[in-house]
């Protein structure tokens, strides 16, 4: 089994007890694509990141290989029609993330919308010499209208939250959810319905062929212009560009932002010099705990597959 970052050697017990295990020695630097091919041939099983991708070429030169475990929920890395051919299992790590993911979109709605990064800064950088009463004032998140865009597990989680605030809730998705109708408050609505109602648009959904581009022109034009863009999922759902001229143009107000089209985002990119804009880097899951269980589950995916047992969490 190769695993393609450095990982706390203790979550992989389970693991170890049935593979013989490899490891990318580095733990912030992705391991080099001819590395990654060159284990994948003689590997039976693949402990990924989202950085890896996991293409034809790589599954068609792979022979031994029976297992891929993505440590994430999402896995659009990896060609899962390729894999199903191939009868290599695919497996993510939903539900261990879901309440860290939810808790870091959360902060960014109420970092982008009580401007607390910026308030943050000024104090830090030892502006905060006098007082008025609007200074550094931004907008309110309780009683406000949340538009969640993609109700999956973690949308689910979000409204909790909301919940908590008192908010207003809207959701969009491609299947309604009865349940999530009934127990969170959660009002279904068509997309260009929500993006008008909401005061904070929070992306969640995964990134498909009908996602990927979806917050476009026509999407920023349709939000009110006090409208906060929040997206914790995949940033190939977003036009950047017309984000960007969004943000610019006063056309939404803010943005809270923990992923992009490309990552790491380039040091010169405009997020980057706007007051407006949270920018993280992709740390929706980041916290020692979740962290931890992923790799765990990711690890006991591998090893029940290699087992001959049925994985855990595979994918479809
Ligand atoms: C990643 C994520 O797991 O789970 C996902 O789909 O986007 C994150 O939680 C993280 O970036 C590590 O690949």
């Amino acid at each position: 089994v190769y695993v393609t970052r450095k990982l706390p050697e203790e979550t992989l017990n389970a693991l170890k007890e049935k593979a013989e295990v490899g490891m990318w020695p580095h733990e912030e630097k992705a391991v080099p694509r001819e590395v990654l091919l060159k284990e994948a041939q003689k590997a039976e099983g693949l402990l990924t990141m989202l950085s890896d991708k996991v293409d034809g070429e790589l599954l068609d030169n792979a022979p031994s290989l029976k297992v891929v475990a993505n440590l994430a929920v999402g896995y659009d890395n990896i060609d899962i029609h390729k894999a199903k051919e191939n009868n290599v299992t695919v497996c993510n790590t939903p539900d261990v993330l879901t309440d860290s993911t939810a808790d870091l979109a959360f902060a960014l709605i109420l970092a982008a919308a009580r401007r607390v990064v910026e308030s943050a800064n000024y104090v830090k950088e030892g502006k905060w010499n006098s007082w008025g009463p609007l200074l550094l004032a931004g907008a309110d998140v309780h009683h406000k209208t949340i538009g969640i865009v993609g109700m999956g597990r973690i949308g689910e989680a979000v409204a909790r939250r909301a919940n908590g605030f008192d908010m207003n809730i809207l959701y969009y998705n491609r299947n309604r959810k009865p349940d999530a109708e009934r127990n969170l408050n959660a009002e279904y609505k068509d997309f260009y319905d929500l993006l008008k109602e909401s005061d904070f648009v929070v992306c969640l959904a995964p990134l498909t062929a009908e996602t990927k581009g979806m917050f476009n022109r026509e999407a920023f034009q349709a939000m009110k212009k006090s409208a906060i863009f929040i997206n914790a999922g995949r940033g190939a759902s977003v036009d950047e560009e017309a984000l960007v001229d969004a943000l610019q143009n006063g056309i939404i107000a803010g943005a809270g932002l923990d992923v992009f089209e490309k990552e790491p985002i380039a040091v010169d990119h405009p997020f980057l010099t706007m007051n407006q804009v949270v920018a993280l880097p992709h740390i929706g899951s980041a916290s020692v705990e979740t962290r931890m269980k992923m790799a765990e589950l990711a690890g006991r995916n591998i090893a029940f597959v290699l087992d001959g047992k049925a994985a855990e969490t595979p994918v479809s």
